[in-house]
């Protein structure tokens, strides 16, 4: 035969057997010559020893350990000349050379703890909205004064406040006040600024004299003012519902402004940021379940303090509710893939501050790589309902957007 005349001069060449290496991952024999039996291996021929070989009915067995099995995990608890031993379920097991150390398990990502901090202590500041300009992230806020009429919300003025850092903060108020407006007379309450085309606008809720609550807007050059207000309110409609204006320019130009209590309500704002498009008019949000969850509010939990912004594609709507059971606010939010809804509940973002203070008004912004949540609180000495103070937190989107529970752990950490 071809092939035995093959290896007959193979053998003539080299002489006798021995001068060929043992098969070290063969078994399968091509050819056996006076009890030799012949695998071949990296094109060359090799001698098989049955007895490293793995029988077709033992394939689980370890290559090298022909009646063991091989081990799982690669710790070795013997080694002698036929190599190194484990032992798992209670009996002996083969380690192959090729035993590569299985991956410790990946450490659980330790929860990031992050410590809920005051941007001022020396006055007492509600409603945060931020705004960034270049390096600099302002927090314009509404302002407690120490001394209350009637024990009820004494307002009259804004603040604004910045830092680069998160630590140090610049006090830049009072910014606007009620003697500056001509119209309004009361309730200087939650405001936000945006920037467009160069100008800042501040959109405020103040009492229209011998009226009901209004939204306003006051005009800037710069972020910290002075602001000049246009004069009249931008949204009135003598009801006590409009009031915690919250905007945001879509990416496509277009102005939102929404606002309202217990009911949530938007206008499409102008070019000119001022006047709002007469004929779509004031749209009342849809408030269900599903959107803004269940609650103490016609059903659901929203009540005020809206905050709209946008992320990765996907609307927020941050909002002050009254859960089931509860008398002071929690703070939900709800999600939208449109700038008008309909919206999904996303559920808590803060609990209730129970006995510490009746409200709660939040933002978001984004700021050198990091989220910050803002808030108020009655943290502050002799704080309460009427004496807030504003406080921000770091913290982390989950990967679909969605956002856990944040909590207030000011002075615990
Ligand atoms: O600060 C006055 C009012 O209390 C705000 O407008 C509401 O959002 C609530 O925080």
């Amino acid at each position: 035969m071809k092939f035995l005349t093959a290896l007959s001069l193979l053998f003539a060449s080299y002489g006798v057997a021995n001068a060929y290496n043992n098969c070290t991952h063969t078994c399968r024999v091509l050819v056996t010559e006076d009890g030799v039996e012949w695998g071949a291996e990296n094109n060359d021929w090799c001698i098989i020893d049955q007895s490293l070989c793995v029988k077709e009915e033992d394939k689980n067995q370890c290559f090298s350990f022909p009646n063991y099995l091989c081990c799982n995990e690669c710790n070795v608890v013997l080694e002698d000349e036929e190599g190194k031993w484990g032992y798992e379920n209670n009996r002996w097991c083969g380690i192959k050379d090729t035993c590569t150390k299985q991956a410790e398990p990946e450490p659980k990502p330790e929860k990031k703890e992050f410590c809920a901090k005051h941007i001022i202590t020396s006055m007492y500041t509600a409603d945060p909205a931020p705004l960034i300009v270049d390096d600099t992230l302002y927090i314009y806020t509404t302002h407690d004064e120490d001394v209350l009429i009637n024990n009820f919300y004494t307002m009259r003025d804004w603040y604004v406040f910045s830092t680069k850092d998160m630590v140090n903060w610049t006090n830049h108020g009072p910014i606007l006040s009620l003697d500056d407006i001509t119209w309004a007379d009361d309730r200087a309450w939650a405001p936000q600024t945006i920037e467009r085309n160069g100008k800042y606008y501040f959109y405020y809720p103040a009492h229209k004299i011998d009226g009901g609550m209004a939204v306003g807007v006051a005009i800037g050059d710069s972020p910290v003012g002075p602001f000049k207000d246009i004069g009249e309110p931008l949204v009135y409609q003598d009801d006590w519902i409009d009031f915690d204006p919250t905007v945001f320019i879509d990416d496509d130009g277009q102005a939102y402004l929404y606002f309202g209590n217990p009911q949530l309500r938007y206008v499409l704002l102008n070019e000119d940021m001022v006047s709002y498009n007469e004929e779509v008019g004031i749209v009342d949000v849809e408030l269900t379940v599903e959107g803004f969850g269940e609650g103490n509010n016609n059903p659901t939990s929203y009540d005020e303090g809206p905050f709209f912004y946008k992320r990765n594609g996907i609307y927020y709507m941050l909002f002050s509710g009254f859960r089931k059971g509860y008398e002071s606010e929690y703070i939900g939010y709800a999600t939208s893939t449109s700038p008008t809804g309909p919206w999904k509940y996303g559920g808590i973002l803060m609990e209730e501050h129970e006995d510490k203070t009746f409200t709660n008004h939040s933002s978001i912004v984004e700021f050198n790589g990091h989220t910050y949540f803002f808030f108020h609180t009655g943290d502050l000495p002799d704080g309460g309902d009427f004496h807030r103070s504003v406080a921000y937190i770091e913290f982390e989107y989950n990967e679909d957007g969605s956002i856990n529970p944040i909590t207030n752990n000011l002075g615990k950490c």
